[in-house]
């Protein structure tokens, strides 16, 4: 058992309160993390709010962290105590029909009781006096201590800065990732991003090293669009600026539509746009952003009858255990930035703000550093 300082998050709609929690120690295959830095995703904003069905309180949300092994628990053989990892809401056990699949990075081994906010044998490591608090995506980076399963750690290069990289255990690695194993973007292709959070500003680095010709940024706050530019966005557009659906803007601007649309706020409308803004024949939209609890997404069937496609992704398509080190390896030999991505560092005791900033539209990301 040790103390840990941890935002709990008690019901929905209200502020993150600051506690000292219990953290029971490390069981058969699972492994104590002491986290350095986390970052605050739209995610967890999300859970938060009320929206998620799977949204259970009370609860350590976080699932963006970068820390280092601090103990482990019997059985375990692939981290050892001083190891730097990258914790996983998705993890990879290889053994699972999923993993064995080939096809998905959604490993099912410990999906059951992840979703429930429960370690693998249904019980929480966390309390506060006395009373359970839940697990969040398997993960729970907003505790400086936090538990979970072996599987659900990518073991990465010690050299890599835990306070920038801790943005691979999300965000970046999901646009990047979505670009490339999901869309499999092809060099000249044309590319529309929608919402130029954390997510879409890595969908355009996605797109960049892809080698897309032209890459169009959509957002409703302009202030997004500076870094967008900055990153590689060809084109910015903002909505507001139209009085007719930005479908039919962005088919009248690439000669009948693009070749790939990636759908990065979770407005079921918004998705609507990112498929109807595909070209015919061929244009594919992916959507990343996460919808609200029982929203559903429409369109006239005969929008995927004349060739255009729907897919979905999730962490980008990325197993975490056997591809994310190599992530943190191309981030270290410089084929891409963090800095750009961090609008903000704060300790833990200010992480409401972090979230006030995301609401704001004032940050990109909000990094805590414990
Ligand atoms: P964010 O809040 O930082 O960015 C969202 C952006 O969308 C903002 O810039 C906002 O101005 C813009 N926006 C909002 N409404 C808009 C509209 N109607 N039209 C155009 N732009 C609009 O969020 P983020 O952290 O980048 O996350 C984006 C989404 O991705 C969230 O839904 C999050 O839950 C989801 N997500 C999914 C995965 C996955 O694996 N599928 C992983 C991480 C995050
Ligand atoms: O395997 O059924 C499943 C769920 C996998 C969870 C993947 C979540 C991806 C989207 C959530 C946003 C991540 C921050
Ligand atoms: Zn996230
Ligand atoms: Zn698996």
């Amino acid at each position: 058992m040790l103390k840990s300082r941890a935002a709990v998050a008690w019901e929905a709609g209200k502020p993150l309160e600051i506690e000292d929690v219990t953290v029971a120690a490390p069981k058969e295959g699972e492994v104590l993390v002491r986290i350095v830095a986390t970052g605050v995703c739209h995610t967890d904003a999300y859970t938060l709010s009320g929206a998620d069905p799977e949204g259970i309180f009370p609860a350590i949300l976080g699932h963006e962290g970068g820390g280092v092994v601090e103990d482990v628990g019997p059985g375990v053989t692939s981290v050892a105590v001083g190891d730097h990892v990258i914790p996983l809401y998705t993890p990879e056990c290889g053994k699972c029909k999923f993993c064995l699949s080939g096809k998905t990075n959604l490993c099912q081994a410990i999906r059951a009781t992840q979703g429930k906010g429960l370690m693998p044998d249904g019980t929480t490591r966390f309390s506060v006096n006395g009373k359970g608090v839940f697990h969040y995506m398997g993960t729970s980076t907003f505790s400086e201590y936090t538990v979970l399963p072996e599987i659900a750690l990518a073991k990465i290069n010690k050299a890599a800065p835990l306070e920038k990289v801790c943005l691979l255990g999300c965000g970046v690695t999901t646009g990047m990732g979505a670009v490339k194993n999901t869309a499999k973007v092809e060099p000249g292709s044309t590319v529309a991003i929608f919402g130029l959070g954390g997510i879409g500003l890595s969908a355009i680095i996605g797109s960049v090293m892809a080698k897309a010709e032209r890459i169009i940024g959509i957002d409703i706050n302009p202030d997004k669009f500076e870094i967008a530019r900055q990153l590689g966005a060809t084109d910015v557009v903002n909505p507001k600026d139209h009085d007719r659906p930005i479908q039919e803007v962005l088919v009248e601007m690439t000669d009948g539509g693009v070749d790939y649309s990636f759908e990065c706020i979770g407005n079921v409308d918004v998705m609507r746009s990112a498929l109807e803004c595909c070209h015919k024949g061929w244009g594919e939209s992916v959507i990343i952003g996460v919808a609200g609890a029982g929203e559903e997404i429409r369109t006239r069937p005969f929008q995927l009858v004349t060739g255009r496609v729907w897919r979905g992704s999730a962490f980008g398509g990325v197993k975490g255990r056997s591809e994310l080190p190599e992530y943190v390896e191309r981030y270290l030999n410089g084929a891409f930035e963090l800095d750009t991505f961090i609008t903000h560092t704060m300790g833990l005791n200010d992480i409401n703000r972090a979230f006030d900033l995301m609401h704001e539209g004032k940050s990109i990301r909000s990094v805590i550093l414990y």
